[in-house]
């Protein structure tokens, strides 16, 4: 860009040296601006051919002993992956789990032999469906807080992730852990 005005313009204007100064001012504020809206909208992850996106858990009342989480999982190779396991220091273990409805009833249970994320797929954990759930919590998870938790895949390996803690209302369906 300086590179341009220079050699169209000349060095010593000091119209374009002031226009120079105030265009790396501006960017630099997008880029803050930029960086920060990512790190509370969207943050995202990448091992491998997976791109994990938005990893979030929820703030949990005084005393539970389970919190959820969800994320998305792109693969963007032309081999199928599988989620193996999770752990975290929050909480003494993490399963994968799925909802869904058996005769009228919503039930949950754990996945066993992980979670395949096809070639090419997307796979969402998110509440209503899969999801992870943190068991046996060592502390409540705080809204506006992270903690980080590592993902094993099959494939792609092990890739530490930032889970961003929302709200308690945050419910997104239903979610409802008798344990
Ligand atoms: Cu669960």
């Amino acid at each position: 860009m300086s590179h341009f005005f220079r050699a169209r313009f000349g060095r010593n204007r000091p119209f374009l040296r002031h226009f120079e100064e105030r265009l790396g001012i501006t960017v630099f504020v997008l880029a803050l601006l930029f960086v920060s809206a990512q790190a509370v909208f969207a943050h995202e992850f990448k091992v491998g051919d997976l791109e994990i996106g938005h990893p979030w858990s929820r703030a949990t009342p005084p005393g539970a002993k389970v919190a959820g989480g969800y994320f998305t999982v792109t693969n963007t190779g032309s081999s199928p992956d599988r989620l193996l396991s999770i752990s975290s220091e929050i909480s003494a273990k993490a399963e994968l789990h799925q909802m869904g409805v058996s005769d009228g009833v919503m039930t949950m249970r754990p996945v066993t032999g992980g979670l395949e994320i096809p070639a090419g797929g997307k796979v969402a954990l998110a509440p209503g469906g899969y999801h992870l759930m943190f068991v046996g919590l060592k502390r409540q998870p705080k809204q506006g807080e992270t903690f980080p938790a590592t993902l094993t895949f099959e494939r792609a390996g092990a890739v530490i992730v930032d889970f961003a803690v929302e709200g308690m209302g945050e419910t997104g369906g239903m979610d409802n852990h008798a344990n």
